[in-house]
């Protein structure tokens, strides 16, 4: 595997306009359900049904990031993003949903102020409309989803006033995110919202039939809703984009798009039958919404198996989806083996296992079932998808839930060496397939924080961040320190080093031994081992341009200017910017622990400073 030294020389290589940071939803994070004048959402309600999350958890806290958002800003800033990806609650925005519905001016509000706040920490808003959550006043009122009619109609609205308020400061849109798990785990399976299927254990008919919309009249049909309901979703999101094209870009110039989920499907073996499996399971799962938007048409096995059931898109349709996404926004988390049988016909009648012939399994284990970390699928599948759809990619999500991590402390937690595992090397695969001549834009882990992982409730904790449910308390793992070392948040870095009394170990506590740009030396015995060694490691390997000016007192440097004083700091840049023509100042140094990534910010920051001085 290769260090983080090899890796953050490679990650400096990537292009300036690079887009790194984490992804979050609405749903996930906000909480407050009922504030602000917010109206329900179908997953308000299901969360809350017995026996649909794992825990009994629901969103009506979750992260409590509508009251918390200025804090979590904070915090995306430290981390040094470039961007984050967010997605906004259509019920916030309309809380009724449809086109003639009202809209809410405090939801527009809140994520106008919100905008606002991430432009002003430098960070590029990077918006979903679409992450699950419809009102459920749509749902009720004309079956949601089902009803392609009216949802493309209300979806198209919706995304209009998004523009109209955002559009000035956002110009990086998702319409829907994962529109594979809204059908299938939505309308097929029944584990996410609404939760319709066909097995009325888990979604019992209406017990008075004649009081709800004819499309609700059974608990579900997986049979067919999901396809309809997939179709509805292309058509809806084509119309948003085209309302975008016509109407906003030529002034907004922003780019839209739609992100898919999809890992990849690797053969079992050598067995072609498994090969031709392999093919299948990716038809089912990126195909399906794929090569509409791509190639413009369903992929043949699909229209095979399906027969009748697959919905036909009239030439209207299918000449609006055609072309509808900017880009090709990607979602993964995994790698499965495949192998020819089974009858599930969601996974293109494939069985999927993480195990190889000889027994040993892929990759480590996350906590939930379905994901194991392989790194080598990643590359393979940014190749796949670039081949075939032949257009930039943004990895909108990619993350990892280490084992267990709910039933330790959180001292233990943020010892997360799986994920930090899983961003090495997929950081290395995303290197290795920009070398085979993938065009990527974007990495965007998930998640900026622990936060409600829908059916899993709270016991699957996929952030950076880990977050005390009970006090909201927000405490950084290991792998978000991982992130900041090999550069991927900050490829401009300038290089800046502060000589703290003291700094040391409340920098350890909070990012442990791999520390980002920012080293704290001081005379003190602990910032002074905790930092010593890491300092001096980085500044021979790969930080030429960070200098530690000054080490007093542990007998290994020759002692600089601040032998025997306190109160002070050295901020060092060769950048004549930065400093003017002097490479070097002396600060006092109560200032607090900062985290320095461009050179914008650290400009800013040095103002700061000067005028403390
Ligand atoms: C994505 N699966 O969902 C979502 O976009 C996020 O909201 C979510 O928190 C994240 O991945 C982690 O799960 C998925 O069953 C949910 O294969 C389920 C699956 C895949 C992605």
């Amino acid at each position: 595997m290769a260090t983080d030294a090899s890796l953050a020389k490679l990650v400096k290589k990537l292009p300036k306009d690079f887009l790194a940071g984490f992804a979050t939803a609405a749903f996930q994070i906000e909480g407050s359900t009922d504030k602000g004048g917010r109206g329900p959402s179908i997953w308000d309600g299901f969360s809350r049904i017995p026996g649909k999350t794992l825990d009994g958890g629901n969103g009506d806290v979750a992260t409590d990031s509508y009251r918390l958002w200025r804090q979590d800003i904070a915090l995306l800033k430290n981390y040094g993003v470039r961007a984050y990806r967010f997605s906004l609650s259509w019920s916030r925005i309309i809380p009724l949903g449809g086109r003639n519905d009202p809209v809410n001016p405090e939801g527009i509000k809140f994520y106008s102020d919100f905008i606002d706040a991430l432009l002003e920490a430098k960070i590029t808003p990077f918006v979903t409309l679409y992450h699950w959550d419809l009102p459920q006043a749509l749902h009720d009122r004309y079956g949601g989803w089902l009803n392609k009619e009216e949802i493309t109609k209300d979806f198209t609205n919706y995304a209009k006033v998004c523009f109209q308020h955002f559009g000035d400061r956002v110009k990086h849109w998702l319409t829907l995110n994962e529109p594979w798990c809204v059908a299938v785990l939505g309308y097929g399976r029944g584990v996410f919202a609404p939760g319709r299927s066909s097995d009325r254990v888990r979604s019992p008919d209406p017990v008075n039939p004649e009081t709800v919309h004819p499309l609700l009249r059974t608990g579900g049909d997986s049979k067919t809703e999901p396809y309809i309901v997939a179709h509805s979703l292309l058509i809806s999101h084509a119309h948003a984009v085209k309302l975008y094209r016509d109407e906003f870009k030529h002034f907004q110039k922003g780019e839209i798009g739609i992100t898919l989920n999809g890992d990849y499907y690797m053969p079992y073996d050598d067995d072609p039958a498994n090969a031709t499996a392999g093919q299948r399971a990716l038809d089912f799962h990126i195909g399906w919404y794929a090569d509409p938007v791509y190639l413009g048409h369903y992929p043949e096995y699909m229209k095979e198996v399906l027969g009748d059931r697959l919905p036909t898109f009239t030439p209207e349709e299918i000449a609006l989806v055609h072309g509808s996404s900017d880009f090709y926004g990607m979602n993964t988390y995994t790698t499965c083996l495949a192998k020819n049988g089974g009858d599930d016909e969601f996974q293109g009648n494939t069985i999927y296992t993480f195990t190889r012939p000889d027994g040993t399994d892929l990759g480590c284990q996350a906590q939930c079932g379905w994901l194991q970390a392989y790194a080598p699928g990643f590359r393979l599948l940014l190749n796949y998808l670039y081949k075939r759809y032949k257009l930039p990619i943004y990895v909108t999500e990619n993350g990892f839930a280490c084992k267990g991590e709910n039933d330790i402390t959180v001292e233990e937690a943020v010892n997360d060496t799986d994920r930090i595992n899983y961003f090495k090397g997929n950081t290395q695969a995303l290197l290795d397939a920009i070398a085979d001549g993938v065009e990527i834009k974007s990495y965007f882990p998930w998640s900026f924080l622990d936060n409600f992982e829908w059916a899993d409730g709270y016991g699957t904790r996929f952030g950076v961040t880990y977050v005390n449910y009970q006090t909201q308390e927000r405490t950084p793992k290991k792998s978000s320190a991982f992130l900041m070392k090999v550069r991927l948040y900050s490829p401009f870095i300038i290089g800046l080093c502060l000589l703290l009394e003291g700094g040391g170990s409340r920098f350890h506590r909070k990012f442990g031994e791999s520390g980002p740009e920012l080293a704290c030396l001081g005379r003190g015995g602990s910032t002074k081992w905790e930092f010593g060694d890491w300092m001096a490691r980085r500044k021979r390997r790969h930080c030429k341009r960070v200098r530690v000016l000054s080490w007093s007192g542990d007998g290994r440097r020759k002692p600089g200017p601040t032998a025997g004083t306190r109160q002070t700091a050295c901020v060092y840049s060769p950048d004549p910017r930065i400093l003017g023509s002097s490479p070097r100042m002396w600060l006092p140094s109560t200032l607090a622990t900062h985290i320095f990534h461009d050179t914008d910010r650290l400009t800013d920051v040095f103002t700061l400073f000067v005028r403390y001085i």
